[in-house]
């Protein structure tokens, strides 16, 4: 065994793993209770130096468990050009963070030899943290790793994810895609958004609104932006971490699971709502209407949204650019039929998680993608964007075609292409309404939202759910699928799949149907059915109450 594989296996005397826990590599990484993962951040260290070595550039970790609860943490490691770890590689890191103490070393041996690493190159690692008390000695540990191997790093203290994907990106783009430091991060974007920014006076626009920041980084992330935005647009940010608790009663996925606006917040009708999570990679709007009554824009209203404008400047541009929206299951039927019907954009259903989405994403010239929970962004292909470049400086265009191209060009820079970035994409929704002269309520107007309904259940061993279709429909336990399929049968554009969280050890359920009272008891009905044919654990689901 090499030299460097042996100091592995000593360092991991100060990383001993817990007994008795299978880690796994899940759709964002490793996450868990805080107080059981030492080990694996310092295997992920061990791990980054070998994919550093192996990519032969820099590569990045993030320490994260971002809408989840303040005493979780995970990490997730990141690719050179941004991008999330490859799936080859989550196997890699799975059999590593499982290995036994004493076996790192013939762990670490099995990948090199795998992928077949040259173990003396330099390897570098770009490490950041959200806010999370947990995160400075979970860092320590990765940091541990990252030195046994002799690995280089740059620890940039708190940041949001997205910030890290676009660091490491610059710099492994030896600066084509902005300067690799957090403050070229936010000239970058307020650079793009001012000059986006008409003039002229808006009768419905207001360029005021009211941010939950989770309590988390994205709240402080925003103070630092606002400074580059020279008052065009006023932020009040709340939920800004000096009071409250990570995520608790706040944040996006409270907004959007709960659909209710967070605790921390005084808004008043028609006052227009952001809300970023944990880690400041998903976003969600929401604002009430004339009559108090909450509504919410969700990730499938920023894609039309996103979509719908950026279709505009395509054809106003002249260029052949094909535009497609990916989705996943959660996305609300109302937004798909809105894109396939009434805008006529092609609609591709991927897997959850973003990867998948991702991945589906890059088959158009301009792939818009969104999970419904915020989390999203737009790809150009490169192709795309050199025509979109080259026709932003073609004198012999039309005026108005070149000036669509440049608007363009602006948007490419304001969107955050590495992954879904909260702040980037706020920026984006903020210049498409200003330029529509749009208030929330006539970006909610493009379609209604059928009602639907999001639950979880435990069950002894959720990989007894599978599934296929982009996981809308169960191929196992037997039976199930069989059993959706009547009940959703019962209601008015009644749709139900279920799958095994990613993320959580739960089997989630989603309904939607013609009213709440019917999304929620079809929710509830296959709810039932999971508990009973899937090895529910605890008390059965009680039926929603009518009161
Ligand atoms: P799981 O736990 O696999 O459902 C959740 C979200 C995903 C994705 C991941 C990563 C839902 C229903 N699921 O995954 O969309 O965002 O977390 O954070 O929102
Ligand atoms: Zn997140």
């Amino acid at each position: 065994m090499s030299d460097i594989l042996v100091e592995a296996v000593k360092g991991a005397a100060a990383h001993p793993r817990p007994e008795g826990i299978k880690f796994a590599y899940g759709t964002a990484g490793f996450r868990d209770k805080a107080t059981i993962l030492d080990s694996v951040m310092y295997r992920m260290g061990l791990l980054a130096a070998l994919r550093s070595k192996a990519k032969k550039a820099t590569v990045a970790a993030m320490i994260t468990a971002s809408h989840n609860p303040e005493p979780d943490n995970g990490v997730k490691l990141v690719d050179p050009m941004g991008e999330m770890l490859e799936a080859a590689w989550e196997k890699h890191a799975t059999d590593l963070a499982n290995a036994k103490d004493e076996d790192i070393g013939s762990a670490l041996q099995r990948i090199i030899d795998a992928v077949d690493i040259d173990i003396s190159l330099p390897a570098d690692v770009f490490v950041a943290r959200d806010t999370r008390p947990s995160g400075p000695p979970l860092t320590q540990a990765l940091l541990d790793g990252l030195k046994v191997m002799g690995s280089t790093f740059t620890d940039f203290g708190i940041l949001t994810t997205p910030q890290l994907h676009y660091l490491v990106r610059c710099h492994n783009s030896k600066g084509a895609y902005g300067e690799p430091t957090e403050d070229g991060y936010y000239k970058k974007l307020a650079e793009a958004f001012l000059k986006l920014r008409e003039g002229g006076t808006k009768k419905k626009y207001v360029p005021d609104v009211i941010l939950d920041g989770a309590n988390g980084v994205g709240a402080l992330k925003t103070r630092k932006l606002q400074a580059h935005l020279n008052d065009t647009l006023k932020i009040t940010v709340c939920n800004d971490g000096s009071s409250g608790k990570l995520n608790e009663k706040c944040g996006a996925d409270f907004v959007k699971v709960q659909q209710m606006p967070p605790a921390g917040m005084d808004i008043q009708p028609g006052q227009r709502c952001v809300s970023f999570d944990g880690d400041a990679d998903r976003v969600v709007f929401f604002y009430l209407n004339k009559d108090g009554v909450f509504n919410l824009l969700d990730g499938d209203k920023i894609s039309t949204l996103i979509a719908g404008y950026l279709g505009e400047l395509v054809s106003a541009s002249g260029l052949q650019l094909n535009i497609g929206v990916v989705q996943t299951a959660y996305a609300n039927g109302s937004s798909t039929r809105y894109l396939e019907d009434v805008m006529k954009v092609p609609v591709s259903c991927a897997k959850t998680g973003v990867k998948h989405l991702h991945h589906k994403a890059l088959e158009f010239d301009v792939g818009v993608y969104f999970e419904a929970n915020g989390h999203g962004t737009v790809l150009f292909s490169d192709q795309a964007e050199q025509k979109i470049k080259a026709a932003s400086q073609d004198d012999s265009l039309e005026c108005s075609r070149r000036e669509a191209a440049t608007r363009l060009t602006l948007m490419m820079d304001l969107i955050n292409q590495t992954v879904g970035d909260a702040i980037s994409d706020f920026l984006v929704v903020e210049t498409i309404l200003s330029t529509r002269d749009w208030a929330a309520d006539d970006w909610n107007m493009q379609y209604r939202d059928l009602p639907s309904r999001l639950l979880k259940i435990k069950v002894k061993d959720r990989t007894a759910v599978q599934t296929t279709d982009a996981e809308r429909c169960a191929t196992a336990p037997a039976g199930l699928q069989e059993a959706i399929n009547k009940l959703v049968a019962k209601y008015q554009q009644g749709r139900s799949f279920v799958r095994p969280s990613g993320t959580e050890d739960v089997v989630r359920v989603f309904a939607e149907a013609d009213t709440q009272a019917n999304a929620d008891v079809l929710a509830h009905e296959v709810s039932v059915q999971v508990y009973q044919l899937a090895g529910g654990v605890g008390d059965q689901p009680q039926p929603p109450s009518t009161s």
